[in-house]
């Protein structure tokens, strides 16, 4: 069994998400709740780095970024490989998926930003993130032949950015001017995949005080000891933001 230390928010931790399911690896893999932002989080005692998605394999050797953790999983299966191996392709395919982790860096970078106290937040590092992102959607918008045929890890990536977009910033429709992104978009968005790892909240606000649901995340094959030392990790964690 792998652990996978995960948060429900990460386009980079959708990505691996996706990827288990892509690969039909779904019960190899544990799931770990892990606020990366949690003060007293131990999470760089698995990834210096401090960030999730972090994986965790059965000899205890961890893989960290997305990328790395998504090319291995690809490797282990026998389904058709996300990362392509004949080289026209797979080059295609790589940079399709900087293009989207480059977006999604911007994307949280932007949302980061803009949460910290107003009188400390940088205009211009939000208008720089906001301007990649735009840049990158004009570009993916043009070159439909990137994104056209299948689903290998630069579409795969391509996805999870748009529904980052969509679900931190739905009020600047991406789709607004794109028709040839958003025509793509539709053809992939109904994969099992990305359905199922739709990004959410754990925390939530009850009549203003933080509060997590009862049930963290019901697709996780997770022990129910497990889900509540998760649980009670999670309330420890209360008062630090996701994003
Ligand atoms: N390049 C990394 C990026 C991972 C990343 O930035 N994760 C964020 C969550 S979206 C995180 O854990 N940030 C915590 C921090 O920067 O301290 C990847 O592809 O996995």
């Amino acid at each position: 069994m792998f652990i996978l230390r995960y948060s429900t928010t990460s386009p980079f931790v959708r990505k691996v998400s996706v990827t288990i399911i892509e690969c039909g690896l779904e019960n190899q893999v544990e799931r770990e709740l892990t606020n990366p932002w949690a003060p007293e989080t131990d999470l760089p005692a698995t990834n210096p780095l401090g960030k999730v998605p972090a994986l965790t394999l059965e000899n205890e050797q961890v893989l960290f970024d997305s990328p790395v953790i998504c090319e291995f999983l690809d490797s282990l299966s026998s389904l058709p490989r996300l990362f392509p191996e004949n080289s026209k392709e797979r080059w295609s395919a790589l940079m399709q998926q900087a293009l989207g982790d480059g977006m999604m860096e911007a994307a949280v970078g932007r949302l980061l930003e803009s949460r910290r106290p107003a009188q400390e937040q940088s205009q211009a590092a939000i208008t720089r993130y906001a301007a990649a992102v735009r840049r990158s959607l004009d570009h993916l918008d043009s070159n439909t032949q990137n994104t056209a045929n299948g689903f290998n890890i630069g579409q795969l990536t391509i996805a999870c950015a748009l529904e980052y977009l969509d679900f931190r910033f739905p009020m600047e429709n991406w789709r607004d001017g794109r028709p040839n992104l958003t025509k793509w978009h539709e053809s992939v968005a109904s994969r099992p995949s990305l359905q199922q790892t739709v990004p959410y909240d754990w925390s939530v606000r009850i009549n203003g005080i933080l509060s997590i649901p009862l049930v963290i995340d019901v697709k996780s094959p997770i022990t129910s000891k497990r889900k509540l030392n998760l649980f009670i990790k999670a309330k420890q964690q209360l008062a630090t933001k996701t994003h």
